[in-house]
């Protein structure tokens, strides 16, 4: 049993190794392992799944007869946050409609701007209705309304360096999608929910749909969008230093 044992880490490690090394050319393209041989595994399901499938390929989109309630998790209201300086911020931007809010988009990008809610209206919209899966077990479908990812990458003129999208909310979380998930036509930065305005315990005003990954990367009150060269496993407040896979690619 032992020797079995071993000899399936190697296999596995073996394998995350080739996988590692088909897609982490210099510079950086994998999260980090930090040693750990579970996170191999996932190197090795987000390798051989960039491998295997087409990227684009649409995920189900369902009907309005398929709606179902939506439950709201993690933060629900920033202004009620511990942090007092999350709660005044979110208090401020909420008393006047989110008019003075603003997402920022940087990095690696010709015109590093900021966008308000009525600029982001503007782009082209897209609305869907699809499946949230959570990792914790429940599922939802709910319709979103907003503008794809990729037409605000048009906008601000992504670089031909860029390999990553790394963004964080209001309320402190942080995450990142290789281009793959970030151009994916269902990939949208949504701002209306079941034909209203994004309610805020789903992320008013503007919340990430990354429908081809689990719940936890659609982060609710986006305000940051930073387009990357390399990976960057975002410190303390990413996903990976907190436990989380990096790929939930569904
Ligand atoms: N900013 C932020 N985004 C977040 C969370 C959160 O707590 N804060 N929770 C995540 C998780 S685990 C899930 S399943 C979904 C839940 O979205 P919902 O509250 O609209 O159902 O949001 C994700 N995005
Ligand atoms: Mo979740």
């Amino acid at each position: 049993m032992k020797k079995l044992l071993t000899r399936r880490t190697a296999i596995v490690a073996g394998l995350a190794t080739a996988g590692g090394l088909l897609l982490a050319r210099t510079p950086r393209l994998l999260p980090p392992t930090y040693g750990n041989l579970l996170r191999l595994g996932d190197n090795l399901t987000y390798a051989a799944q960039r491998m295997l499938l087409p990227g684009q390929s649409l995920v189900k989109e369902y009907s309005y007869a398929d709606l179902t309630s939506f439950p709201a998790i993690g933060t629900t209201n920033p202004a009620t946050s511990e942090n007092s300086l999350i709660a005044d911020e979110y208090q401020s931007l909420q008393q006047d409609g989110f008019r003075n809010w603003q997402l920022s988009v940087e990095g690696s990008v010709a015109r590093p701007r900021t966008f308000s809610l009525a600029e982001l209206k503007q782009l082209p919209s897209r609305t869907q209705i699809t499946r949230h899966t959570c990792e914790e077990g429940w599922s939802a479908i709910g319709q979103w309304t907003g503008v794809p990812l990729r037409s605000v990458l048009d906008a601000v003129g992504m670089l031909s360096s860029a390999r990553f999208v790394a963004y964080s909310s209001l309320d402190d979380w942080t995450d990142s999608i290789d281009l793959l998930d970030a151009l994916h036509p269902q990939t949208i930065l949504a701002y209306g929910m079941n034909g209203r305005d994004l309610p805020v315990p789903h992320g008013a005003p503007l919340r990430l749909r990354v429908e081809t990954q689990l719940g936890a990367k659609s982060i609710k009150y986006l305000n940051r969008l930073v387009v990357l060269d390399e990976f960057d496993d975002g410190g303390l407040r990413g996903s990976i230093q907190n436990g989380w896979a990096w790929d939930m690619g569904i």
